[in-house]
C-alpha cells in the first residue's frame, strides 16, 4: 500500500510466501536486479526508503508466511490511511494456489473495507493485485485471474476499495515502474500529460520505444515496445555514475584543471549515440544538482535534425516539472 504526504509515498507490500514481494521492494530501492532475487524468507516487516524521481517512497513489506498473518493485519489496520496504497502479489505460476490466494485477497479486502467504513467513511483506498513472475511459463494473467463479473462484484462489496490489476515481473522492470508511476507518482506530477508527451515524441521520432529513466536506472515512463524499454534507462544512469566518479577523483586529487572540466556548469547535458550493429540507442541526459534524468529513444527512424534539439528540449522541460518544487528555477533558468 502507498501513502503519500509532503512528497513522501508510504508502500505496503502483501501476499503470501514466496510470491517476490521482498525482491519488488529490494528492485525498487536500488534497480538491481541480482540484489532483488537474492532473497530468503522473510521473518519480519522489512523497511526500504528510495527515491523515485522527486517523490521519496518508504516501502514497507510484510513477511507472507502464514504465521505472520494476524500480525500483518493487526500492523496494517493500525496504520492504514486513505492515502495509502496497497501492493497485494501473487506468484502467478502457482495457478494450482490460485483460489487459496484469492481467499486470502478476499480476507484482506474485507479487513481493509471495515477499517475504512469504521474510520474513513468518505474516503477510498486504492489496492493493486500483482499478478507476479510473468516470466515463468504457465504462468495466469491478470485477466484470466480477474474476469469481468469477479471485477464488478469486488467493487460492489468494496465500495471503499478502487482495485487495479497488473501483470509484473522483475525481469520486466516497466512493469513494476508501471504501477507506481498510475498509484504513486500520478499525485505529485502530471503523468497522463508526460505519457502524452513521450507518445507524441515516439510518433515525431518513428522510434520502436521511448524511456525516461531516473538517476537510478529505474525506467519511470515508456512508449512502445516494453521488452525493449526496460533496462536502457540504466545505461544512463551509469553514465551519470561515472561522471560522479570522475569528479570525486579530481577532487580528491586536487586536479584544478580535471575539476574546471568537469565543474564548469551548474547543469549537465548530454547526448550519446550508441550504435549497434541493427539497433541506435540515443539518449539524453540532464543532470543539475545530483538530480538527473535521462530520455531515451530505441531506433529512431526520423533523423532530421530537429529531433536532437527538440528531444533535449523535451528532457529539460521534464525536469523541470518534476524537480520544480524540489530544487526551484536554478536548474532550469538557462533553458527557458
Ligand atoms: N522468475 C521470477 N522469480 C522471482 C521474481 N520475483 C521474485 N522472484 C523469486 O521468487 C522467490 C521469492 O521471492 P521473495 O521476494 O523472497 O518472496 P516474498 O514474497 O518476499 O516471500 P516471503 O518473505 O516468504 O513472504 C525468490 O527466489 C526470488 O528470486 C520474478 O519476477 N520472476
Ligand atoms: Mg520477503
Amino acid at each position: 500500500m502507498v501513502s503519500q504526504s509532503n512528497g513522501v509515498a508510504k508502500i505496503f507490500i502483501l501476499g503470501p510466501a514466496n510470491s517476490g514481494k521482498t525482491s519488488i521492494a529490494r528492485f525498487l530501492a536500488t534497480a538491481n536486479r541480482s540484489f532483488a532475487l537474492n532473497t530468503t524468507p522473510s521473518t519480519s516487516i522489512e523497511r526500504f526508503k528510495t527515491l523515485v524521481l522527486a517523490l521519496q517512497v518508504n516501502i514497507f513489506v510484510t513477511p507472507g508466511q502464514k504465521r505472520f498473518k494476524a500480525r500483518n493485519f493487526e500492523y496494517l489496520c493500525g496504520i492504514i490511511d486513505p492515502k495509502s496504497v496497497i501492493l497485494y502479489v501473487v506468484d502467478a505460476s502457482e495457478r494450482t494456489k490460485m483460489d487459496d490466494y484469492l481467499k486470502e485477497f478476499m480476507e484482506i479486502m474485507n479487513k481493509v473495507e471495515a477499517v475504512f467504513q469504521k474510520t474513513f467513511p468518505r474516503e477510498k483506498i486504492e489496492v493493486a493485485f500483482l499478478a507476479h513472475k510473468q516470466d515463468l511459463t504457465g504462468s495466469l494473467s491478470v485477466k484470466n485471474i480477474f474476469s469481468n463479473g469477479v471485477m464488478q462484484k469486488i467493487s460492489k462489496t468494496f465500495p471503499h476499495i478502487n482495485l487495479h490489476l497488473y501483470d509484473t515481473s522483475i525481469f520486466m522492470p516497466t512493469s513494476l515502474l508501471g504501477v507506481i508511476a498510475d498509484l504513486v507518482l500520478s499525485k505529485i506530477i502530471p503523468v497522463n500529460s508526460i505519457k502524452g508527451m513521450l507518445t507524441y515524441l515516439r510518433d515525431y521520432a518513428e522510434a520502436e520505444a521511448v524511456i525516461i529513466g531516473d538517476g537510478m536506472g529505474l525506467p519511470i515512463f515508456f512508449s512502445g515496445n516494453s521488452g525493449l524499454t526496460s533496462w536502457s534507462a540504466a545505461f544512463a544512469a551509469r553514465i551519470i555514475e561515472s561522471l560522479e566518479r570522475e569528479k570525486e577523483i579530481a577532487n580528491s586529487l586536487k586536479d584544478e584543471a580535471y575539476i574546471r572540466l568537469l565543474n564548469s556548469s551548474r547543469t549537465i547535458k548530454i547526448r550519446l549515440n550508441l550504435a549497434l550493429e541493427e539497433s541506435e540507442i540515443l539518449t539524453y541526459i540532464f543532470q543539475c544538482k545530483e538530480h538527473s534524468i535521462s530520455l531515451t529513444l530505441i531506433n529512431a527512424r526520423n533523423k532530421a535534425n530537429a529531433l536532437d534539439a527538440y528531444a533535449m528540449k523535451a528532457v529539460e522541460v521534464l525536469f523541470s516539472k518534476i524537480y520544480l518544487e524540489t530544487i526551484g528555477h536554478e536548474c532550469t533558468r538557462a533553458g527557458d
